[in-house]
């Protein structure tokens, strides 16, 4: 609280649809329950673009972006006993205060505490800390992690083992965490056949947590056919291509055929509503549980004839993988340190603050997991 502003860079979206600018920002000190990180590394996860192009119906602009991100405590704020000075750390966009209903709840890793302004783009009193040239700019998934000294909420923050390399557990502030909870929240999947549809970070951490687990079948489906390769790399069993089945075959169609009735799991890491409808449609009659991961634009509805659930499928989802982040990010962070979770893999490119829509671009093409941003 004595703390001062620090002056850093930052890449801030100004508008809904426009690239990042870097910009000089001006970071207030934590507040009471809130601390101050010095980010060192952050990941670009699909759902930076998705708030980046508009599609977000809680988008807010100007706003600095970034949820996937590591980084180094500088200063904390009156009553926070979490984190300390020095400590590493993941910012987490799914909060665990240990206090609200939800936490209380034993039932979800969704928290209460900050979520409401969390979705406002400010810090739980309303306001923001960060101004460029004295304007306010909005906070993102209170994280933040496209700016050099970002401020989150005290329990939207968790310490994790000094050893462990920032540059790659920062994905564990997204696209790692999230696959694997889906998976290993889920019970069942052992011995079952699954399918995957979307072969991006998300998409990978399913698959490759699946067979980690030890799914029997794990079929990969994805429009580009380069995903082949990496699918079958992390654990598919097989893969689908849906633009290369005969006109007028639907993916669930086939994917029933070669499976004897359907799958018994199924996930959506794509945010494509008829994508979610195929995953759903390609359960197997009586028992098959199809899990939502994928974010869907502004607008969007998912559809199916309430027949599929009548006759035994399950429609789900999950958030930040079921995840309490402050409890089990500790676990996770050993696991990967005991080579029992794989992160390495998906860091396929890497770029510097300065070129970050080079790392949206890298996004686009295709070829890309996972670009890491060095701060
Ligand atoms: P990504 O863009 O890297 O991967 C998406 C993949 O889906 C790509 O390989 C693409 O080729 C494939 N795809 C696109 N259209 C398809 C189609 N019609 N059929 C089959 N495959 C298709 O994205 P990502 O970072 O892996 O994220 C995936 C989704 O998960 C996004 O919607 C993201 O917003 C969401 N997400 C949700 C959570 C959560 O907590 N629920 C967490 C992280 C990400
Ligand atoms: N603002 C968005 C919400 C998008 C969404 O569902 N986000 C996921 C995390 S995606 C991480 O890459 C999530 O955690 N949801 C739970 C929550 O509380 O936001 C919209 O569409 O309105
Ligand atoms: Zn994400």
């Amino acid at each position: 609280t004595t703390g001062k502003t620090i002056t850093c860079k930052a890449a801030v979206c100004w508008a809904a649809g426009e690239p990042l600018k870097l910009e000089t920002v001006q970071v207030e000190p934590p507040r009471a329950n809130e601390v101050r990180i010095k980010i060192l590394h952050t990941g670009i996860c699909h759902t930076d673009e998705y708030t980046r192009s508009g599609n977000d119906p809680e988008g807010l602009f100007p706003v600095i972006l970034g949820h996937e991100g590591g980084g180094v405590v500088e200063s904390i704020g009156e009553g926070v006993t979490s984190v300390q000075v020095g400590d590493h750390v993941i910012p987490l966009y799914t909060a665990e205060c240990r206090e609200c209903k939800f936490c209380k709840s034993g039932k979800t890793n969704l928290c209460g505490k900050v979520r409401a302004t969390q979705g406002k783009g400010v810090m739980p009193d309303g306001s923001s800390r960060f101004k460029v040239d004295g304007k306010p700019v909005h906070h993102f998934m209170g994280t933040s992690t496209f700016s050099q000294y970002t401020v989150v909420a005290d329990v939207s923050v968790v310490a994790v083992d000094k050893k462990a390399p920032l540059d790659k557990v920062c994905l564990l502030g997204c696209a790692i965490t999230t696959s694997w909870g889906a998976v290993v929240k889920q019970d069942g999947i052992k011995g079952s056949n699954v399918a995957v549809f979307g072969v991006g970070a998300i998409g990978l951490g399913v698959i490759n947590t699946a067979n980690v687990v030890g799914a029997s079948r794990i079929i990969a489906v994805d429009t580009n056919p380069d995903k082949e390769s990496w699918a079958k790399k992390l654990g598919a069993t097989e893969f689908v291509n849906p633009k290369e089945l005969p006109e007028g075959k639907k993916i669930q169609d086939h994917l029933i055929d070669i499976t004897d009735g359907g799958l018994d799991f199924t996930f959506d890491c794509t945010g494509n509503v008829h994508v979610m409808r195929s995953a759903l449609e390609a359960c197997h009659k009586g028992w098959g549980v199809s899990t939502v991961i994928g974010v869907a634009a502004a607008g969007q509805e998912i559809s199916t004839r309430p027949f599929q659930l009548v006759t035994g499928r399950t429609w789900r989802g999950s958030a930040f993988g079921g995840v309490k982040g402050r409890t089990e990010m500790p676990t996770l962070v050993k696991d990967y340190m005991d080579g029992k979770i794989k992160i390495d893999e998906y860091v396929t490119h890497t770029q510097k603050l300065d070129n970050i829509n080079g790392g949206f671009k890298d996004m686009h093409a295709g070829e890309c997991i996972r670009c890491v941003v060095d701060m």
